[in-house]
């Protein structure tokens, strides 16, 4: 009734932007990400050893939303199980460095779905961790695997064809770097969630997102599969730029781009000007994510460094969430 589970994070190259359904986490449009290494989060989970549902998040007791998202997750598994399970006990540890950047939810879920699925005795099943992690928060569907993952929006109403698929494991293309710069410290205003559905209810140029990026990802696939840099380089530039030009168009409009955002933009285009192969893609915040190879991403830290990041975070892809024997309690 016991099981530990380790996830890596994703960085969308098609980013996910607006829910049909809020309840399910049902995505209007499919997405693709790449898993990422180093950083994880472990997870381990027990049923029945408590005698109530205990939630803890890095070593804090997990409290509101936060442990409204885990129990919901964990409910859907007693449920499969016929209820028979009791309460669990829920302990998460992430690695990520203080200012990584990434939000921590996305390996979280994936964490958390393997490992109670497992604490429930129910089979290893990637479609069904991925479709139980996305109830914790929708990205974390794609790091229940490695590599390049898409995440099929599907058709259904009750979410049974709403997944990810790997498309191409972590040793498709081990070459590939992806670079974060941490421009700004300070929380977001506006969080992902609130600022998808303000877009989704406000911004007249949503539906035109939602029609380019699905028909993005079948290209995304196509380039990944010859492994051309420079095509899902530019890929993930613009479709970065559409995702926050959807938002910037709402009302009022919502704005992630800092001054020093669009400093280190200008900037690594001059570079790529100059012959160094660099792109960038940016999440629902102001800090740029760079997309290179292994022979540049030293080059690629030093542009970021040079346009004032505080920190920066080098990343290979990543594999698979996997089940561990050591347990965190
Ligand atoms: C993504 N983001 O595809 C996009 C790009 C942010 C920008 O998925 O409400 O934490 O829990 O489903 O997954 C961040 O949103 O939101 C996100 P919920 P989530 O990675």
């Amino acid at each position: 009734m016991k099981a530990t589970a380790l996830a890596h994070p994703n960085i969308a190259l098609v980013k996910y932007w607006g829910k049909r359904d809020e309840a399910l986490i049902l995505p209007h449009q499919s997405s693709l990400s790449l898993t990422l290494a180093p950083m994880s989060v472990t997870t381990t989970v027990e049923f029945g050893a408590t005698s109530s549902d205990h939630v803890e998040i890095n070593g804090h007791t997990a409290k509101g939303s936060e442990r409204e998202r885990v129990l919901r997750v964990l409910e859907v598994v007693r449920a499969e199980k016929g209820g028979a399970l009791g309460p669990a006990r829920m302990v998460s540890r992430g690695d990520f460095p203080a200012a990584a950047g990434l939000a921590s939810s996305a390996a979280g879920f994936a964490a958390l779905a393997v490992a109670a699925r497992a604490a429930a005795g129910l089979p290893e099943d990637a479609k069904a961790a991925s479709m139980l992690a996305r109830l914790g928060s929708g990205s974390a569907c794609r790091s229940v695997q490695g590599g390049f993952c898409e995440w099929r929006r599907g058709e259904r109403e009750d979410g049974t064809d709403s997944y990810a698929v790997q498309r191409f494991d972590a040793g498709h293309w081990p070459e590939l770097r992806m670079v974060v710069a941490i421009l700004n410290r300070d929380e977001k205003e506006v969080k992902s969630r609130d600022g998808m559905r303000h877009t989704v209810e406000t911004s007249p140029y949503y539906p035109a997102w939602v029609k380019d990026a699905e028909a993005e990802v079948p290209r995304a696939v196509e380039v990944i599969q010859r492994k051309d840099l420079q095509a899902l380089g530019d890929l993930s530039e613009r479709n970065a730029w559409r995702m926050h030009a959807t938002s910037l168009a709402a009302e009022p409009p919502l704005c992630y781009l800092h001054a020093n955002t669009l400093g280190l933009i200008e900037h690594l285009r001059e570079q790529r000007k100059k012959g160094m192969p660099v792109w960038f893609t940016l999440d629902a915040g102001p800090n740029p994510v760079l997309l290179t190879d292994a022979a540049h991403e030293v080059a690629a830290e030093a542009l970021a460094r040079a346009c004032g990041a505080v920190d920066v975070v080098r990343c290979v892809p990543g594999g698979d969430a996997v089940l561990k024997s050591e347990h965190l309690f």
